[in-house]
């Protein structure tokens, strides 16, 4: 709680109030030590003002801080001794969310701030639930990696950025092999297991620049960053290893894994701007490829590794 009064007096009396009540007290002598103590990232979440200091005044602080409206929501009670209805007017519109009349009742004056305290603490809820709304309308549930969506639109923000800086981009398809067999050997909830510790390997094994997210089902796309296009294989390659180096401990026991991975590159020499679904249906392909070729494996789509010559590469 931040008390910002010019006359001494009042403001020890102030601040005794509100330490016998339990708050945290800052009490300061001016709106401008005000105005930088309420700049900073933990700062109080309250505020009682004066209306009139010297330099600036309640009224003004409060202006300031409506207008540079950054991180948690502030609560501002001004204190006034003016009692005419334009005064209050400009108070409130000016951002004060409450305020009391001097000389006031030390109860009234405990009152309003509980309710101000209660007001913060609705609005700590609503930020909390907003952001967990936004995680998990991003997010997969079961592996907690970027959903579908999620991560069609970075890919698609990558595309863009790395074209106009002039780095590379690499997006990885992977995809279980034989999962079904999982599940028909040992029930869906071992499979979910499964698909969690995959998910596990695969955010382990890329640096934290890149992107791992969930495409489908067994599915995983990768999008990797300033990947130069000849690293791309490797990467896939070590993904693909790390993946299958140990069984999966289970609660029924130690499952083998393997995926199959499809492997597309941006054209940097490219005049148009690629599309993150057309690297996708690449790597797509390139994963169908694998999966022909017998899975457990990395495939790339014709001409992704430029400047190599080879069109296809072909790794174990
Ligand atoms: P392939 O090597 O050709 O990819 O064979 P596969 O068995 O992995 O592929 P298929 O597409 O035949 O089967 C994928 C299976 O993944 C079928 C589906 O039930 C299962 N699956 C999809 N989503 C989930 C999930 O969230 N949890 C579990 N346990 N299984 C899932
Ligand atoms: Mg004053
Ligand atoms: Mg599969
Ligand atoms: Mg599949």
């Amino acid at each position: 709680m931040l008390i910002a009064e010019d006359d001494p007096i009042f403001r020890r009396v102030l601040q005794s109030w509100l330490q016998k009540w339990n708050y945290s007290v800052t009490a300061l002598e001016n709106g401008l030590d005000a105005w930088q103590l309420l700049q900073q990232d933990d700062c109080p979440p309250m505020a009682i003002l004066d209306w009139v200091m010297p330099g600036l005044d309640g009224i003004d602080v409060c202006r300031r801080i409506r207008s540079h409206q950054q991180g948690a929501y502030k609560y501002v009670l001004l204190l006034t001794s003016k009692e005419s209805k334009e005064d209050v007017v400009a108070g409130l519109e000016a951002g004060a969310d409450d305020y009391l009349t001097k000389p006031f009742d030390v109860n009234e004056l405990r009152a309003r701030v509980r309710a101000g305290k209660r007001i913060l603490e609705l609005q700590g809820a609503l930020v909390k639930a907003h952001t967990e709304l936004q995680f998990e309308a991003a997010h997969d549930h079961l592996t907690g990696l970027w959903n579908r969506g999620a991560i069609m639109d970075l890919l698609q923000r990558e595309t863009q950025r790395t074209v106009r800086i002039g780095e590379p981009l690499g997006v990885i398809m992977a995809d279980l092999d034989h999962f079904k067999r999982i599940n028909d050997s040992y029930g869906h909830p071992i499979g979910d297991a499964v698909l969690r510790e995959v998910a596990h390997r695969l955010l382990a094994s890329v640096r934290n620049y890149d992107y791992v997210g969930r495409y489908g089902g067994e599915e995983f796309l990768i999008v990797l960053t300033a990947c130069a296009p000849s690293d791309l294989v490797a990467t896939a390659e070590r993904m693909r290893a790390f993946v299958s180096e140990k069984p999966v401990d289970t609660d029924v026991g130690p499952i083998p894994v393997t995926i199959s991975i499809g492997l597309a590159a941006q054209h940097l020499s490219g005049l148009e701007l690629p599309k993150g679904e057309e690297l996708v249906r690449a790597a797509d392909s390139a994963l169908y490829t694998a999966k022909a070729n017998g899975r457990n494996r990395v495939e790339c789509a014709p001409e992704s590794i430029a400047p190599s010559p080879a069109r296809t590469s072909v790794l174990q």
